[in-house]
């Protein structure tokens, strides 16, 4: 029974003999579902307290300000985990084990997911993620530098559900998950995706997760709210998916961008706050927003790695090592 339908690979080029394949679960018998997410971000905008999920950061231009994000001097996660990654290579490579599947969630352009071929010699790379721009691309890169593994790109929404169990065959599966990705679930949807990570290692497998911590405030502040700008133009770009997506008339320009750290919920909230008094036209409805009202755009969760560790045991997993750099701000994490 085919779910999905396998789409030609634009612009790419097949130059190894298993080739690379994008499966794009977006289309075809999955079109419902995409008018279910339509409804869910109408009905999320029309609410009195309005919220976009961040899923809708990443088209084109999205995907490559948050690449910029990553080179900020304030975003210490990607260079942090980066570094971690660096020093202990050689340990986490022997902890995981080599010739697996591995499976890149939330891939974005695969720069993590790459840095591990060489030392963990995959079988397999599948790289999954919301973003179909972000993707070809990569794919088609890494197909050129390393024609000994099979590719394969999975364009799905796995904040909904993980749906790549036909993608994987019964060999043991290295998930790796990077960047703090999992910060952006709240709890207990963490919980939920962790544990269908889990019920997808089959008899033999893991999660290697990197998972930001919590930290000064004025820090994770600075951190998603840089002196460029950049963060802010990621946060408005929002507002122009929205409008590609539903047709509204968002104006960018009139919300400010902000972001601040939660304490009490251990997190990093961005909003977008009205900065005059206006009307949007949404799908056919009218949503006023007064000055100062927000839309809540993103939460980012940090966790202490006794924390993490507990959500990974809750989610089902066991045999958890942990890696940190010295100061303690980030931490990585493989469980069994
Ligand atoms: C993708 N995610 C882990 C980023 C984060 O840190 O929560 C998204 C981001 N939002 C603002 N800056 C980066």
């Amino acid at each position: 029974m085919a779910q999905y339908a396998t789409i030609p690979f634009r612009g790419g080029e097949r130059v190894t003999p298993s080739g690379y394949r994008l499966i794009n679960r977006m289309i075809g018998p999955l079109r419902p579902q995409a008018r279910l997410d339509s409804a869910a971000l109408i009905d999320g905008l029309l609410a009195p307290s309005a919220a976009i999920p961040p899923k809708y950061f990443y088209d084109a231009l999205g995907c490559a300000l948050f690449d910029a994000i990553c080179e900020l001097p304030e975003y210490y996660l990607t260079r942090t985990e980066r570094g971690i990654y660096a020093a202990h290579r050689e340990t986490i490579a022997a902890v995981v084990g080599q010739d697996r599947q591995f499976i890149d969630l939330g891939a974005g352009n695969c720069a993590k997911g790459e840095s591990w071929i060489a030392a963990l010699q995959p079988r397999r790379f599948i790289a999954v993620d919301i973003a179909a721009a972000a993707i070809e691309p990569a794919l088609a890169r890494l197909a050129h530098s390393h024609p000994e593994v099979e590719f394969t790109g999975v364009v799905t929404d796995f904040s909904r559900t993980l749906d790549i169990g036909a993608e994987l065959d019964h060999g043991a599966a290295t998930f790796f998950y990077p960047g703090s990705s999992i910060g952006n679930f709240a709890p207990d949807d963490a919980l939920g995706l962790l544990s269908q990570i889990r019920d997808l290692c089959f008899r033999r497998g893991g999660l290697l997760i990197g998972v930001d911590v919590p930290k000064d405030g004025a820090r994770l502040a600075a951190a998603y709210d840089d002196a460029l700008g950049v963060t802010a133009a990621f946060n408005r770009n929002v507002l122009n998916h929205v409008n590609a997506l539903l047709g509204s008339d968002f104006d960018p320009a009139a919300f400010a961008h902000v972001a601040f750290y939660n304490v009490a919920a251990s997190r990093v909230e961005m909003h977008l706050e009205a900065s005059r008094a206006q009307r949007v036209a949404i799908a056919g409805r009218e949503r006023v927003f007064a000055a100062g009202e927000r839309i809540h755009t993103e939460n980012s969760y940090k966790y202490a790695p006794p924390e993490f560790a507990a959500l990974l045991r809750r989610a089902g997993f066991a045999d958890i090592a942990v890696w940190q750099d010295e100061a303690g701000d980030f931490a990585v994490y493989y469980a069994e």
